[in-house]
């Protein structure tokens, strides 16, 4: 059994092998998901004792006992494994003889039902086939973005959310922490921020040790949290604990009381900004940063004489996508400053901004064919890649919608090999408008598995749908008797129902 313990990518890769190996355990080759690079499974059977089962590092790995994260997903990866014996309801009495290879788990489970009085000795066997994995991710980013400000998400859903993710070998929680309905992220320097911006000061709020919970309960399952601030739109939730950042917006030659995206034309407005990214980077210990930059209203701009006045002065006449870009490139250089690396949404590409080459442009719009002219026109400009539009889970239709999450071929747009490996992967998008903690989970799983295959799996291998429904059924069952409250796919039952 080996391990992929560190990063040979940018974006460290640290989903361990054994999780597919682990699955192993309970279910045959069917329920194994995503599909690894290499399986081969033989008949041979060996008998699984959980007193003598143990998990073990590599002799060539990096890591060695003591490795905290490898160390905890053994314990957990072992609970699941073993449910029964590790609740310790059924086994503290039970002794473990010579197992037999005709005896059958489904059988055996139902035992456990009578060991209540006296001693008894049973004969308790699990089995695992004979199997050897080879396995490592086709793309190294596979994220999920949960929207926490169309609705608050109790960190408790979040934590549920990252645990489901380790199941599909996501690595990537981005989270989109606030937006214009509401700013939930509690701030040291601006605690105003939260204090006038959330749904509710006390109770709708993420307080520093909340945010510390979600980044070491990821962390420990092999996800990095990408914070994101987005800006200079999407940012109404703002102005109400920080006054003289947004944009006063015009209604002819004097001010309507409405205000726009962030004031690009005030050296406070970036000022505040570094201090605040200042503290986002220190609270967030990701390398990456996400700024957002996505769908800004230039109406408001538009209608405000300084803003129009400072637009002369700087030489960018009437054109606002100068303004966008003069306003991002001072935010990207700010957390250049903070020795960290930007993403953003691919409107900042599309207004042909000055950028570091480092940045990552993250595509969010379009039909397969815009999706992949865009791709091909960021990765022939040098820049690294990361692929959302394809997977807006938020989007759902009646029908068999995971199939077309499955289908999408990531690198099917014109260029050359070089620009292919710009694609640094993927993203399955959670948008909040319509989502809360009572429908996330069945909202998000299956579909966002069948997204995650795409993104982990060898795509030749992986490229007919109606072969990975059957799997993926017994996936989401295996989702199930894990605690995750994933859809049906269709018409069925789950095998575990009737254990
Ligand atoms: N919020 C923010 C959103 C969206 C974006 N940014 C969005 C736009 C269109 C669709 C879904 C989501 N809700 N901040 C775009 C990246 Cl279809």
């Amino acid at each position: 059994m080996s391990v992929v313990t560190s990063g040979r990518y940018t974006f460290p890769s640290y989903n361990l092998v054994f999780f597919i190996f682990l699955q192993l355990g309970l279910h045959s080759v069917e329920g194994v998901w995503p599909l690894p690079q290499s399986i081969t499974s033989s008949p041979e059977r060996y008998p699984l004792n959980p007193q003598a089962f143990y998990f073990t590092y590599g002799s060539q790995s990096a890591a060695q006992e003591g490795c905290s994260v490898l160390d905890e997903a053994f314990k957990r990866y072992f609970s699941l494994i073993f449910p029964d014996y590790s609740s310790g309801r059924f086994y503290s009495e039970v002794k473990f003889l010579k197992c037999k290879n005709e005896v059958r788990f489904k059988v055996l489970l139902n035992l456990n039902v009578v060991v209540a009085s006296g001693v008894i000795t049973f004969q308790i066997c699990y089995y695992v086939n004979k199997t050897e994995i080879k396995d490592f991710p086709r793309f190294q980013f596979r994220g999920i973005l949960l929207d926490t400000s169309r609705h608050y998400l109790p960190v408790q859903a979040i934590l549920k959310t990252l645990d489901a993710m380790a199941f599909s070998k996501f690595n990537v929680f981005h989270w989109h922490i606030v937006d214009d309905p509401s700013f939930p992220y509690q701030s040291r320097t601006f605690p105003d921020l939260s204090a006038k911006g959330a749904f509710h000061p006390m109770t709708h709020i993420y307080t520093q040790s909340d945010v510390g919970r979600v980044i070491s309960f990821a962390r420990m399952r092999g996800i990095r949290v990408l914070p994101e601030f987005d800006s200079p739109g999407h940012t109404q939730s703002w102005g109400k604990g920080q006054s003289d950042l947004l944009t006063p917006c015009y209604s002819g030659s004097s001010p309507s009381g409405t205000f726009g995206p962030v004031n690009p034309i005030l050296p406070s407005t970036y000022k505040f900004m570094a201090t605040l990214f200042k503290e986002v980077s220190s609270v967030f210990p990701d390398s990456y940063i996400h700024l957002g930059g996505d769908e800004v209203n230039f109406s408001c701009w538009k209608s405000n004489p300084d803003v129009r006045a400072f637009m002369l002065k700087m030489g960018f006449g009437a054109d606002f996508t100068k303004l966008e870009a003069y306003y991002m490139e001072n935010i990207v250089n700010i957390t250049v400053a903070l020795n960290r690396t930007s993403i953003v949404w691919q409107d900042v590409f599309d207004y042909h901004e000055r950028i570091p080459k480092d940045t990552v442009l993250h595509i969010w719009k379009g039909l397969p064919a815009s999706y992949a002219a865009e791709l091909s026109a960021i990765t022939k400009a040098g820049y690294r890649v990361l692929l959302a539009a394809p997977w807006y889970i938020n989007h759902i239709s009646y029908g068999q919608d995971w199939r077309n999450y499955y289908t999408v071929q990531p690198l099917n747009f014109s260029g050359t090999e070089e620009q292919k490996k710009l694609v640094i992967g993927g993203e399955v998008c959670m948008w909040g408008e319509y989502v809360d903690a009572t429908n996330l989970t069945p909202r998000l799983w299956p579909r966002a598995s069948a997204a995650a295959e795409r993104l982990w799996s060898d795509e030749k291998q992986t490229s007919d749908v109606d072969k990975a429904f059957p799997r993926l059924q017994d996936f989401r069952c295996e989702l199930l008797r894990r605690g995750i409250q994933a859809e049906p796919l269709f018409v069925g039952h789950c095998k575990h129902e009737y254990q």
